[in-house]
């Protein structure tokens, strides 16, 4: 309404008929009547505000204002009429006996159901699941995790660099170190995640999910290790699937080991899936360095520790047969819908 104290009839005529054309809903026409036509609407105060005018003046003050009460009361008719009469059209134009459109049902990424069931079993194994940044600094990457600067072995790691100091995580590590950080042994954790590394083929992309492990307490040994990673895969692929723990590197382990499993494809017969070798590549491991636990200030002469690290779209792969790792981030509904 106008905001002029004591706005002239002819004011307020032009303010609600411009308000009479704007109108959506009826509703708003509701409020508009209620506004200017109601007990104490616009109109109305205009009409008392004439017992304070010259006597002269209030007839045709009165008269004014009674016709612009009708031409108003015309106007809110016209609108309230017009609205329902295409609400009344668009209501015809649809056929309620017509089936409803299907809802497309989605389905979790092949990706996500893996890294999910490997985080289960690792939690019934008495993990917790543990998450953190991305984007970490050179510090949490490397540094902590025993890679001295200038080390060759920072070159496994392709990685993507921010600035000097910041990188984009090169795997999930940074977040064990952190927990540690924290928390007093004993750790027991699974770090789930994005990594990223400067890599890109049939089999690496340059983003790709890991989970990692970590547990440290007193008396952990490479036999816990083993128990556990056995009992992991046994649950991720079969009772029946032999696995070996072959010696490797890591600067973060010492010893390391990686672990292969008996051919999911050719049960070890050698196809093109394991390179003709019967066995399959699906885990890193190692007892934590003790340079690693020390940079976190924990008693070496106490606490052990093991921790293991593996590729969840390697292992998404081999489970659902599939040969190139750039179809899980295609965004193909037609690829992605076909996994439960
Ligand atoms: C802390 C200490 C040690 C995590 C580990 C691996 C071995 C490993 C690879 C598997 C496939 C990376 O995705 S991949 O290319 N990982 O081989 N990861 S041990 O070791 C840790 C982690 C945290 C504090």
């Amino acid at each position: 309404m106008s905001k002029t104290a004591n706005p002239t009839i002819e004011q307020i005529r032009e303010e609600a008929l411009a308000a009479a054309k704007s109108v959506s809903t009826t509703a708003d026409i509701e409020t508009l009547s209620i506004r200017y036509l109601g007990r104490k609407g616009a109109i109305t105060q205009f009409l008392r505000n004439i017992a304070s005018l010259p006597p002269e003046a209030r007839p045709a003050a009165g008269k004014k204002a009674n016709e612009v009460k009708a031409i108003l009361e015309a106007a809110f008719a016209e609108a309230a009429d017009l609205l329902n009469r295409s609400e009344t059209a668009f209501e015809a134009s649809i056929d309620v006996s017509l089936p409803g459109r299907p809802v497309a049902r989605g389905a979790l990424h092949p990706v996500t159901l893996i890294m999910r069931r490997i985080c289960d079993i690792f939690a019934r194994l008495g993990f917790s699941v543990a998450e953190g940044p991305e984007i970490e600094t050179d510090y949490y990457n490397f540094e902590a995790l025993n890679f001295p600067r200038e080390h060759p072995a920072r070159d496994m790691q392709d990685t993507f660099f921010v600035s000097d100091d910041i990188v984009l995580r090169t795997h999930t590590s940074p977040l064990q170190v952190r927990v540690m950080e924290k928390q007093a042994p004993p750790v027991r954790i699974v770090a789930p995640g994005k990594v990223f590394r400067c890599d890109s083929d049939l089999t690496h992309t340059p983003m790709f999910h890991q989970v990692e492990g970590l547990m440290v307490d007193k008396g952990i040994s490479f036999g816990d290790l083993k128990g556990i990673l056995t009992a992991f895969v046994h649950q991720m692929f079969d009772e029946q699937t032999s696995l070996r723990f072959r010696p490797s590197f890591f600067p973060f382990t010492e010893p390391s080991a990686e672990v292969d499993i008996r051919c999911v494809m050719c049960r070890g017969d050698g196809c093109r899936v394991c390179s003709h070798t019967g066995w399959l590549e699906v885990l890193g491991s190692g007892m934590v360095h003790p340079a690693v636990l020390e940079n976190v200030g924990y008693d070496t002469q106490q606490y052990t520790g093991f921790a293991f690290g593996m590729g969840v779209d390697r292992i998404a792969m081999l489970k659902y047969g599939i040969d190139d790792i750039r179809k899980f981030f295609e965004n193909d509904l037609r690829f992605l819908t076909q996994f439960e």
